[in-house]
């Protein structure tokens, strides 16, 4: 049954302070578009005819109204990632069923007018979304995983901004392209939106500084490599100071759990200097594995000032997850390891 829903959202409740703040008003409507991707046609769920969704862009203290409609064969909701005084780069995504794989889309916060970013101004700014790709409708899939009591089936490809790109089969029409002018500032705003993938992001050849992680300021840094958990984001700056040419942004799995199954594909999209015209090379990713890399990393993600964390404590929860196997009767729905199937609980107590 289609269910036509009519949400008013408001992000961002920043109004009183400044009367520089603007209200941005967007519509959306959620429907079913055409997608060929990896030699094969499917229908998707996607936010105005567009994968990804339209990028919001606002300034700090700004609202935001969005008129969501909803023409897809499925119920949704949309989650916005919530503001408080942040800025750089959050997103939005469906919160229902598997429905995120394809629904999603970046939100770009400026500092509020009068104010300026904590690093020069960057010539060209850029959202890489990174995602997974299902070479069958995401909904079957999760369907299928509860059904059966197994881990659902892995992706069929990492995506940057939706496509697989060059490395793929029938992708390499639609990979992603930014081209640049030498010398050129960019500011680049990856995002994790794959449903179960931690991924590494490098551009060969470029050194990236971390500017921001989860619209917050950090303590800048450069690096070779990225490391994303779902659903985070993290705004790196590149200069296009190499000899001009062509050179991939590339993205592929942090496996961190072994033995488990994981999309070893690897994404990219092309930095391709004005009216260059040569080979891509590819940048070198770390090992699947490589924890020591992803610790590096994640150690040197630094708040630039102080941060007085807050200490009067109100209530103390008690907080268990539990995720594990129940044994089964061997069948059709005890595909999990050794007759079993996946399960999983959590339960909260205020103590
Ligand atoms: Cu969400």
């Amino acid at each position: 049954m289609t269910v036509i829903w009519g949400l008013f959202l408001s992000l961002m409740f920043w109004v009183a302070f400044t009367t520089f703040a603007e209200t941005h008003h967007h519509e959306f409507k959620v429907h079913e578009i055409a997608a060929r991707r990896l030699c094969r046609n499917h229908r998707i769920v996607a936010v105005n005819g567009q994968f990804p969704g339209p990028t919001l862009e606002v300034r700090n203290r700004d609202s935001v109204v969005v008129k969501v409609t909803n023409a897809a064969p499925y119920n949704v909701t949309i989650h916005w990632f919530t503001i408080t005084d942040q800025e750089g780069t959050l997103w939005w995504q469906a919160h229902s069923r598997w429905l995120r794989a394809t629904i999603y889309g970046a939100l770009v916060i400026r500092p509020k007018l009068g104010s300026s970013y904590s690093f020069p101004k960057p010539k060209i700014e850029f959202p890489v979304i990174l995602g997974e790709w299902w070479d069958r409708k995401v909904i079957s899939v999760q369907r299928q995983a509860l059904f059966s009591g197994a881990a659902p089936n892995i992706s069929d490809a990492i995506t940057i901004n939706g496509q697989p790109g060059d490395l793929l089969r029938c992708s390499s029409q639609g990979t992603t392209k930014l081209t640049v002018n030498k010398g050129d500032t960019v500011l680049l705003r990856v995002i994790n939106a794959a449903l179960n993938q931690q991924l590494f992001f490098s551009v060969a050849n470029h050194k990236l500084t971390v500017v921001a992680t989860d619209a917050i300021y950090t303590k800048q840094f450069t690096t070779n490599v990225i490391m994303l958990g779902p659903g985070q984001t993290t705004d790196v700056l590149l200069t296009a100071d190499q000899q001009p040419g062509c050179y991939y942004m590339a993205a592929r799995a942090y496996e961190s759990a072994k033995n488990a199954p994981f999309d070893n594909t690897t994404a990219t999209a092309v930095l391709e200097y004005k009216s260059a015209t040569s080979q891509p090379i590819l940048p070198q990713l770390p090992a699947y594995n490589d924890t020591n890399t992803v610790t590096a990393f994640s150690n040197q993600i630094k708040s630039p000032g102080k941060v007085i964390v807050p200490t009067k404590i109100d209530d103390n929860l008690f907080i268990t997850v539990g995720l594990g196997f129940f044994n089964c009767t061997p069948g059709p729905r005890c595909q999990g390891p050794n007759n079993t199937r996946f399960g999983s609980g959590g339960t909260r107590r205020k103590i």
